[in-house]
């Protein structure tokens, strides 16, 4: 393995440096060097003692929800006594770190400058320490007091010619607490458009799901994970984004499950693991997870699955009374399956009729089936319909409402689920009315914008003011020069974050950074709660003490908000709403007792979530109960959309590297893949190099291809040599982002296309 390149790249925007190294992948993931090199960035940003204290509270009772992904936890005297994992760590680091952006700061850098930096760079440079307005026409952040940002923001809501020019983002880090008042304020203000991450998502996994068992959420808990029998891991790469669902998966192959793995790339983890919170961990080679590894080409799951499901009914594999009893469709399924086209088949999946059969020999035979997946299925443009073929295989063998089988869309915030259950949601939630009712006023029937929508509507004029709560809008979001421009368009920016990012520098007209709490901080004597993977919902409490006096807490400043926009509870005028914004602020259990008058499941929400909280009803989990109009889970025919790849294209997909969370960089290496020190760089299989005479380690610029003609080109990438399926390359997001043209969007879910571009390598000069 070469040596570190001593400088980052820089994303292109300034000038260009040196090239990444590149070594040998690696196919152990975690293990003692994995939580080590997890320790050691934290510790090295938090300070020794303080670094301690923070990761021994992590995912504990009493202590906080773990920042990093949405894996739950195991209840009570299951937790291992350190419940995180090494990127867990780098998520606690990130936040707790000891580096301060300051108003000095803002003062010695302009946003022109600022705006050339890499979101690395930007996120090294610490914590967010005092509200700051960027004027119009400045160059410069400057301080603003609390009260007069608050006043400038409610101001600016006011003055709108209509409530729905504004927008309400929201990113899945936000409590249940401040998601609730979020969506609250914005439509008591007037407006249904509260666009999310999960928009860019599992909003695909969410409408399949919906539409055929009635309920948007993943039918298992961590029991059933444990007592699978089989396991099929689509799309997904939890050595790096879940490393704690690898100890579970560890856990049910101990117990006799077998494991199949479905991914363009051979991802380390899911071949061997070594588990960091055991002593055997310390030793050996570590467990094989994946017995079978299917390596699909990008966007080949709905044909796989298709077939899959035609061969199970060929061979009458159809758990009858299952089917009889609880589903609707099944003869219009059994007639479209007919058996297979094997050469179309093998087309799309660049998978073998003999590997298909046994992945369907495994689902015929298993007792109890548990498939799971993420972003690997639902960023695709068949994303919905994928899901929806998914769910037919599992209805066909009665897979849900049974011990040890189910869907598990596996999330990605940490508190993304619960921000959905809370009515952060372009729609109006089904519990509108309830809340209308309570807070006594009518709430806006109108659809509001989901992400895609909200670019458009910035980029067309139709929206005056961007609000966002967490989360990195212009980084995350696909064709960055487009979303980057509709972004300066508008007459007003607000972002309450942590740390300073990409967003901040991308200003309207007036752009106002509030800068809050995190979770690992103490918030007075106040919790909050948040929901994980599989609808359980426990309280979250920081120690730490707040990175500087001048944050708040989100809840108090969208309370705050609230209080200037609307008026509060204490004095009401007869055109405006009268809700609590002071009680809310001043005491978040009086938040959850709203929460459980209006938002079901929620009953009784202060005493349960004490201890180690509650898991949120699922009827067809829970009972074989399908809240679909018919009452029954539902069996859909499925037809892929063709997607024409050109010849010398390829199909780009967007991953994550391992030292990254979404659009925050850790750190310039990705050691499983064995890159080291950049991340500029495009994985292409040695067949496709050949086939394209392009050598391996040479510059290209990645071009991608759209309907529209636009060029969208990211410069000056390293090519990789690297195991992936034929046909297909990868590259990390946000960098590739500037490559998915706005307007590819998954159908069903307007989920961005980010692992399904299609593109050609233009050879550039070193
Ligand atoms: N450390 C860390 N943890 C995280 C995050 C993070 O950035 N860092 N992000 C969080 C968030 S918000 C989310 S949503 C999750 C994301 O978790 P993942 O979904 O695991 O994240 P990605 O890196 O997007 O990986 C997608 C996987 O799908 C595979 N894939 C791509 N295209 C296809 C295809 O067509 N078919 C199949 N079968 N597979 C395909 C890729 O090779 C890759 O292994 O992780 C969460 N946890
Ligand atoms: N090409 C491509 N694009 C993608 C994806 C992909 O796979 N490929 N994945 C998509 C997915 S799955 C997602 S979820 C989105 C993510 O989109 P976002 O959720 O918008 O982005 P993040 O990078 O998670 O947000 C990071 C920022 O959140 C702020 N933050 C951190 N903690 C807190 C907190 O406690 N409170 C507040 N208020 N702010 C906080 C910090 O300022 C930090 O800079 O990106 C999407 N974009
Ligand atoms: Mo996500």
């Amino acid at each position: 393995m070469a040596t570190r390149a001593p400088r980052e790249d820089n994303g292109g925007r300034d000038h260009e440096v040196r090239p990444p190294s590149v070594g040998e992948p690696k196919a152990v993931a975690a293990g003692v060097a994995g939580v080590a090199a997890g320790l050691s960035a934290g510790l090295s940003q938090m300070g020794v003692r303080r670094g301690a204290r923070a990761l021994l509270r992590v995912n504990q009772v009493g202590g906080f929800d773990c920042p990093g992904c949405a894996w739950p936890e195991p209840a009570g005297a299951g937790r291992a006594h350190a419940e995180f994992c090494e990127n867990g760590a780098k998520a606690v680091a990130e936040e707790a770190t000891l580096r301060r952006v300051t108003r000095g700061f803002f003062a010695a850098h302009p946003i022109s400058e600022l705006a050339r930096r890499t979101d690395h760079w930007l996120g090294q440079q610490g914590r967010l320490t005092e509200p700051m307005i960027r004027r119009a026409g400045a160059d410069h952040y400057e301080p603003i007091d609390w009260d007069a940002a608050v006043a400038l923001v409610a101001d600016a809501l006011r003055g709108l010619a209509s409530p729905d020019e504004a927008v309400f983002y929201t990113s899945g880090r936000t409590s249940n607490e401040a998601a609730f008042c979020w969506q609250l304020l914005a439509r008591a203000y007037g407006t249904n458009n509260l666009p999310d991450c999960s928009n860019m998502c599992h909003e695909s996994s969410g409408v399949a799901l919906t539409e055929t068992i009635g309920i948007g959420k993943g039918s298992v808990t961590l029991d059933d994970i444990h007592a699978a029998k089989l396991i099929v891991v689509v799309g997904q790469n939890p050595g790096t984004n879940h490393p704690r669902m690898l100890t579970a998966l560890e856990r049910a192959k101990r117990a006799g499950a077998t494991i199949v793995a479905i991914n363009p790339l051979p991802e380390a983890g899911l071949i061997r693991f070594k588990n960091p919170q055991k002593a055997s961990g310390l030793l050996g080679a570590g467990t094989p997870l994946a017995d079978h590894f299917l390596q699909i080409k990008v966007g080949g799951d709905l044909a796989l699955f298709a077939a899959v499901g035609a061969l199970l009914v060929g061979w009458d594999a159809v758990d009858h009374a299952f089917v009889d009893a609880y589903t609707v469709g099944f003869d219009s399924y059994r007639d479209a399956a007919r058996s297979p086209d094997w050469a179309a088949t093998s087309a799309a999946t660049g998978l073998t009729r003999e590997q298909i059969e046994t992945l369907a020999r495994l689902l015929a035979d298993s007792p109890a089936t548990i498939v799971c997946w993420a972003m690997g299925l639902t960023q695709q443009r068949d994303a919905v319909a994928t899901i929806r073929e998914i769910v037919n295989v599992q209805l066909l063998r009665g897979m849900i409402g049974r011990p040890g089988a189910g869907l598990c869309p596996v999330r990605g915030h940490s508190n993304v689920q619960g921000d959905r259950t809370m009515g952060i949601v372009e729609r109006p939630p089904a519990w509108a009315g309830a809340m209308g009712e309570f807070f006594g006023f009518t709430v806006p029937g109108a659809h509001g914008y989901d992400t895609v929508n909200a670019i458009r509507a910035m980029r067309d004029g139709r929206v005056r003011a961007f609000l966002a709560l967490g989360g990195n809008f212009a980084a995350a979001t696909p064709d960055t020069a487009v979303t980057e421009a509709a972004l300066r368009s508008v007459d007003l920016t607000v972002h309450v974050s942590t740390k300073l990012n990409r967003s901040h520098v991308v200003p309207g007209r007036v752009s106002l950074i509030l800068p809050c709490l995190g979770r690992t901080e103490a918030d007075g004597d106040q919790f909050v709660t948040v929901e994980d993977s599989m609808s359980a919902v426990h309280a979250s409490r920081g120690h730490l003490p707040p990175a500087s006096p001048h944050l708040r807490s989100e809840m108090a400043i969208v309370a705050g908000l609230g209080r200037a926009l609307l008026g509060d509870a204490s004095a009401p005028t007869p055109e405006r709403p009268a809700l609590p914004w002071a009680d809310f602020a001043a005491d978040y259990a009086v938040v959850r007792r709203a929460i459980a008058e209006v938002v079901p499941g929620f009953e009784d929400f202060e005493a349960r979530v004490a201890g180690d909280g509650f898991t949120l009803p699922h009827p067809p989990r829970d009972a074989r109960r399908f809240p679909t109009p018919s009452g029954r889970a539902v069996f859909t025919v499925n037809r892929p959309t063709a997607l024409a790849v050109p010849p010398g294209r390829l199909l780009l997909q967007t991953v994550r590297s391992h030292d990254q969370y979404n659009t925050t960089i850790y750190g310039l290496d990705d050691r499983y893949r064995g890159i080291r020190g950049g991340r500029r760089v495009v994985f292409v299989s040695p067949a496709d190099l050949d086939a394209l005479a392009i050598p391996d380690g040479s510059l290209v610029d990645v071009v991608s291809e759209w309907a529209d003609g636009v060029e969208r080109r990211a410069p000056r990438f390293r090519v990789v040599a690297y195991p992936t399926a034929p046909g297909c390359a990868a590259a990390y997001f946000p960098e590739a982002n500037v490559l998915v043209p706005l307007d590819s969007t998954a159908d069903g879910s307007n989920t961005p296309t980010s692992k399904q571009i299609v593109v050609r390598l233009e050879p550039v000069d070193g």
